[in-house]
């Protein structure tokens, strides 16, 4: 090409590339620019001399583009680093101004905006979702007062009660140093190290090694703010208040197995879970409830309310539901929202403030100072996400990624602006945020409080609150964590501190590890507390849950279509499975529309499963493996099981023990056999309602519970 020649439009070359130019050009409105806003004519072939010659760096566009793609990244979480968020509004059900001045709080049904960030700690950005961990639970309330950010989990616990100790726990359960593994894991040397020499652990281990840990969705799991706060009211009267988040929908949660296959089915499980939800209208809906504890009850206690292992059973102080909080919205853009968003436990309002709890304590210290170094500097709070809807007025100035074109002086006093920003003067009194005027006198030591020092009451109290799934649950997560670790010292030590919670479960993890079971300890206590079992935490219907419809040709497609109606009544997502995509026929050629082939699906990404009659079809399907261990799958991982007709039959081929196939208590298993779709549909959905049958035969390791 001759110098001054115009370059190749776009297209000019092939056909191939003329049939794409309709993606390429665009209205003005919708112009590719640079940063600088000058529109651009080719962002597909770097400026360069001759058509076969070197690139220029003159071509800015070209360095523009690269330069801004090398730094989209920021560093992610320390923990915390997977996580999904969603915006909605909480709303109050009554005044709580006897307890509390918080805006938010005072008027029944006035909304105040939020954004929920719910995560897992262990893992990297990008982890699966469905590992065994804690899962975060943070809220930020854009509130007229200012933002209020309750960074809580979904257990109501915690590892440790100094923060000091916080970098051990979390260099402890991160990947070990050498080979950065496991993913997402706590089941490895180093983590179980530091909880065998850490007995403040224990209580929250119990959490850990329950079910809690692998929660079907997190629209189904509790949150809790986990410290003892305080109230204060108008008049600077302080109340003790922990937080709790209810879900509509029940406290469900995956099985172990199930939830290793779907880490590798859908990594993305309970993103997905939350974002389908939402965009499908179905706004995933949480109680807050609060515990309240006068201040003169502080040492009515056990346990100090100071020290964040501990819980208040909810028999002696019961939960008092205050409002109800409603996600409605999916982000726009995961990074600039869910990515950015920075919580900050010391993120109060008026009428919300700490206590002396010592995690806490340094939790205020901690969120504010890793923000500055993720979000690469102090003006976070001007990103969209974090920004308050109440006024901002600072003498704060300058720095990176400043947005704020500011002006006047920023010290103070000043007389040059008129004392601008002024001080809220002492008269003011709503509005202002004034520290609760607590009394505290003491030498400075560096020691843990007498009153923090039972390490392992709670967890009894835990372990004997569980029905008997929920231990063998609980016994085979231990024996298969510590199954992991190397080290014969380790698991000895760990189930040592077992024997402290009750002989029954560290024989149990002895006798699966090999060792030898420990003498109990003396005077293990016999208190339990029925609000801690997912037994007693249930849902009300079975809106969302996924149901699987396995099909071919020959189905009875008129069944299908009889207990899809009654299903999609109750809300629940119905979905049909063939071996490809397309749509089967029924024996009388009727036409059933598939909605995803079989070999992209697996039963762990669904709660129930029908498998209709229509002698062909089921033939069919006995023949696919696929077919047989979704059948299989669904069994052993406790999911309602309906089969109509012919249907029958998969039952074997998938070898369900006979007693469930002959013994006639299958429907009390959650297995429905039936003949006629009018028979089956209600039952089946009852069967639903109770999430998961874990007495099955086959199902409990008997060694796991006497
Ligand atoms: Fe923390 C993030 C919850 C103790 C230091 N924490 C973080 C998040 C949640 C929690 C939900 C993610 C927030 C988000 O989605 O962005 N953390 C807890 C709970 C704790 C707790 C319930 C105990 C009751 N945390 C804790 C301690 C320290 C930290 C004791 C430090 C001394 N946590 C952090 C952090 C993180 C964080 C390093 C990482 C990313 C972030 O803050 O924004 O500052």
């Amino acid at each position: 090409m001759t110098s001054g020649t115009p370059n190749p439009r776009p297209g000019e070359h092939d056909e191939k590339d003329r049939q794409l130019d309709r993606f390429r050009a665009a209205p003005e409105s919708d112009a590719l620019t640079t940063d600088q806003g000058v529109r651009v004519d080719d962002t597909d072939n770097a400026l360069r001399a001759g058509e076969r010659g070197p690139t220029l760096l003159e071509d800015f566009h070209n360095r523009e583009k690269i330069t801004h793609f090398d730094h989209e990244r920021i560093p992610e979480r320390v923990v915390h680093a997977r996580g999904s968020g969603a915006y909605g509004y909480f709303e109050p059900y009554e005044s709580l101004a006897e307890y509390t001045c918080a805006d938010f709080l005072q008027e029944p049904g006035r909304r105040t905006p939020v954004f929920v960030r719910f995560s897992t700690v262990q893992g990297p950005r990008g982890s699966a979702d469905t590992v065994r961990d804690v899962r975060g639970f943070a809220t930020k309330f854009y509130t007229r007062q200012g933002n209020y950010d309750l960074v809580g989990n979904n257990f109501p616990v915690f590892f440790i009660q100094d923060a000091i100790k916080f970098p051990d726990f979390v260099h402890a359960v991160k990947m070990e140093p050498d080979s950065e593994m496991p993913t997402g894991a706590s089941a490895h040397n180093t983590f179980w190290d530091f909880c065998s020499l850490q007995p403040e652990s224990t209580h929250m281990l119990m959490w850990l090694m329950s079910d809690r840990a692998i929660p079907r969705s997190f629209r189904m799991m509790q949150g809790f703010g986990v410290h003892t706060f305080r109230f204060v009211d108008a008049e600077g009267r302080g109340t003790f208040v922990k937080f709790h988040w209810k879900p509509r929908l029940g406290v469900n949660s995956l099985v172990w197995d199930e939830a290793q296959i779907a880490a590798g089915r859908d990594p993305d499980f309970n993103r997905r879970d939350l974002w389908e939800a939402i965009e499908s209208g179905d706004f995933p809906e949480y109680e807050l409830g609060v515990q309240l504890v006068a201040e003169k009850d502080e040492d009515a206690f056990d346990f100090d309310l100071l020290d964040a292992t501990k819980i208040i059973p909810e028999e002696q102080v019961p939960v008092r539901p205050i409002g109800r909080m409603v996600l409605d919205r999916n982000p726009q853009n995961f990074f600039a929202e869910t990515e950015q968003v920075a919580f900050h436990t010391a993120n109060v309002v008026p009428g919300i403030d700490f206590t002396n709890d010592p995690l806490l304590q340094g939790r205020n210290f901690s969120y504010l100072d890793t923000q500055l170094i993720r979000l690469g500097g102090p003006n976070f709070a001007q990103l969209p996400v974090n920004r308050p809807i109440a006024d901002v007025n600072t003498n704060h100035r300058d720095g990176y990624g400043q947005q704020v074109i500011q002006s006047g002086d920023s010290y103070f006093p000043n007389s040059l602006s008129g004392g601008c920003p002024a001080h809220a003067g002492a008269a003011d009194t709503t509005g202002v945020f004034r520290h609760y005027q607590e009394r505290v006198a003491g030498e400075k030591v560096r020691v843990r409080s007498e009153s923090f020092k039972d390490h392992y009451s709670q967890a009894t109290l835990f372990w004997n609150s569980m029905s008997d799934w929920e231990k063998a649950h609980v016994v085979e997560a231990f024996r298969f964590e510590l199954g992991k670790v190397g080290s014969t010292e380790v698991r000895e030590r760990m189930v040592g501190n077992l024997a402290h919670v009750h002989g029954d479960l560290s024989a149990a993890v002895a006798a699966g590890l090999g060792l030898p079971a420990p003498q109990p300890a003396s005077g293990i206590r016999t208190h339990a507390s029925p609000a801690l079992s997912q037994e007693n935490l249930g849902g009300h219907g079975i809106r969302t849950r996924k149901v699987a419809v396995l099909a071919a040709d020959g189905t009875d497609v008129e069944d299908v279509e009889t207990v899809r109606g009654r299903l999609t009544e109750e809300g629940a997502l119905v979905e049909v499975l063939a071996a490809d995509e397309g749509s089967v026929h029924g024996a009388d050629s009727e036409v059933l529309k598939v909605d995803r082939a079989l070999p992209t699906m697996a039963s762990v990404l669904y709660d129930a499963l029908l498998v209709p009659g229509g002698k062909q079809a089921v033939q069919t399907l006995m023949d696919d493996p696929a077919a047989v261990r979704f059948v299989e799958e669904s069994y052993r991982h406790g999911k309602p099981i309906a089969v109509e007709g012919d249907g029958a039959q998969m039952l074997a081929a998938a070898r369900l023990p006979a007693e469930v196939l002959n013994g006639g208590s299958a429907a009390e298993q959650g297995v429905i056999i039936g003949d006629g779709a009018e028979g089956i549909a209600d039952t089946f959905v009852g069967a639903m309602e109770h999430h998961r049958f874990m007495h099955r035969p086959g199902l409990l390791n008997p060694g796991a519970i006497d």
